[in-house]
């Protein structure tokens, strides 16, 4: 049984997570970001399913609903959706990632399968949990996390660890402020990837154990990883570093993405715009489901020159009508209107925005429903964008419909 965590506030998203979950938010034209934890159980041939959701769960319930609503109890298969707060008390929401399973033991019970894989919500990768079940089973371990190399100064908000030469890990610390580096790699450390494999079983008794704790967060991170290492029970799953793409050209780099920020989030979408980009998702192999509405394709009409109405590097969905505007190195989700004479570069544009004539919008993300008046430029005067509209740093703009709103009514 899978058991998806999708209650975290993902608060470093701003106001693109003021009205859903981190899980629900939008990705690569089609899909929401659970999409991906939950086709990967899916391509691994995972037939039961449990999705844990806590803070503004009715997008992602919702979607859920729509999306992932065709398994067939008959056949052994299973999807609950299991929101917090409702089922042990009527006030006591998830304490922490290892409460949102311990308050639905019985339903795991319910269902007994042998073997549970924990995973989070809100990560955009490919992979296939058989992979690491089968090690967890082979090295005999009483928990397998699943594990990545990243740059070390990058690794103070994961937790990290050391391992032995056969990958049992020795030392586990969450969070790290000065994060512990491989051996002989000062600049790289191992991290956690949040998800872990246990036997049903055990994990059960732990978490218990754990509930019995007052001084515990009631977190796999914090609480139960760190004591299954002290016990030495505890082994590492490397991510697998060489996958085969759709076209048969290997990679070496195994994708895997936070996208916990608004930067993180714009450039993992517009990477998809790249000639080849890293992460392949037209891969026939591993498709990633999701719940999609039925729509008319999309649609360019030219302009009165016929030099308009055109998409350059770009991924354009269904529903879409690119009326005389242009867009270049842009990820359009469904139902979006670009009308003459607008431009869109670099921008990741939500279902069913508007763009007005002559706009100009450069660097930047569209939440949906935004609709974009005439004539505005986004992305060239940093002083006004950023009173407009949640710019980051990196000079990447964040609009949403409320700020349109604000601007509508000062004009
Ligand atoms: P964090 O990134 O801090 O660390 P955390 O906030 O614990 O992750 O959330 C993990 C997952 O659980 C997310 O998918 C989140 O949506 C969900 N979640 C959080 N709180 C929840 C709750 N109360 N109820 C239901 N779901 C909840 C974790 C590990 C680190 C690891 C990183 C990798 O603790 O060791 O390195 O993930 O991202
Ligand atoms: P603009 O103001 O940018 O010129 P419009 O929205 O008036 O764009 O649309 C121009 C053309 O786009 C229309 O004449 C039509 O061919 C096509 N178009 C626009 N909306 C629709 C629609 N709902 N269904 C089909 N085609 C449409």
């Amino acid at each position: 049984m899978a058991y998806v965590l999708a209650g975290g506030r993902g608060s470093r998203l701003k106001e693109l997570t003021d009205t859903r979950a981190k899980p629900a938010v939008y990705f690569g034209g089609k899909t929401r970001i659970i999409d991906f934890a939950l086709s990967n159980a899916i391509n691994s041939g995972i037939r039961r399913i449990g999705v844990a959701t806590q803070y503004k769960a009715h997008s992602l319930i919702r979607h859920l609903q729509n999306g992932w609503n065709f398994f067939r109890p008959g056949r052994n298969e299973s999807f609950d959706i299991l929101p917090a707060s409702q089922r042990v008390s009527e006030d006591q929401w998830y304490a922490g990632t290892a409460d949102a399973v311990y308050q639905n033991i019985e339903i795991i019970e319910d269902h007994a399968p042998k073997h549970m894989v924990i995973l989070a919500g809100d990560h955009i990768y490919k992979m296939d949990y058989e992979i690491m079940l089968q090690s967890h089973v082979d090295s005999g371990a009483d928990v397998t996390v699943g594990c990545l190399e990243v740059p070390r100064m990058e690794a103070t908000g994961f937790g990290v660890m050391h391992v032995d030469e056969s990958f049992k890990i020795t030392d586990f610390v969450e969070k790290p402020k000065d994060p512990p580096a491989m051996p002989g790699r000062p600049d790289t450390a191992l991290a956690s990837m949040g998800i872990y494999v246990f036997e049903t079983k055990f994990l059960i008794d732990a978490l218990r154990e754990d509930a019995k704790d007052p001084s515990s967060s009631r977190d796999f991170g914090k609480d139960i990883v760190p004591k299954i290492v002290k016990n030495g029970g505890a082994y590492a799953h490397r991510f697998n570093r060489s996958v085969i793409r759709s076209d048969n050209e290997p990679t070496h780099e195994a994708y895997w993405r936070d996208v916990g920020t608004i930067d993180a989030y714009w450039q993992a979408n517009i990477d998809l715009t790249d000639v080849v980009p890293p992460l392949d998702i037209y891969d026939r192999n591993w498709p990633i489901w999701t719940y999609a509405e039925i729509v008319p394709p999309a649609k360019f009409v030219h302009d009165v020159d016929g030099r308009r109405g055109v998409a350059t590097s770009s991924l354009v969905s269904g529903d879409c009508i690119i009326s005389g505007g242009s867009l270049n190195r842009s990820l359009l989700f469904t139902g979006v209107r670009q009308r003459s004479y607008s431009q869109l570069d670099h921008a990741v544009v939500l279902p069913k925005c508007r763009i007005g004539r002559h706009a100009r919008i450069k660097n930047a993300i569209l939440d949906r429903g935004v609709e974009i008046p005439d004539g505005l430029v986004i992305g060239e005067d940093p002083l006004l964008d950023a009173k407009r509209f949640r710019r980051t740093d990196q000079g990447i703009c964040l609009v949403t419909r409320p700020m349109i709103d604000k601007l509508r009514l000062e004009q």
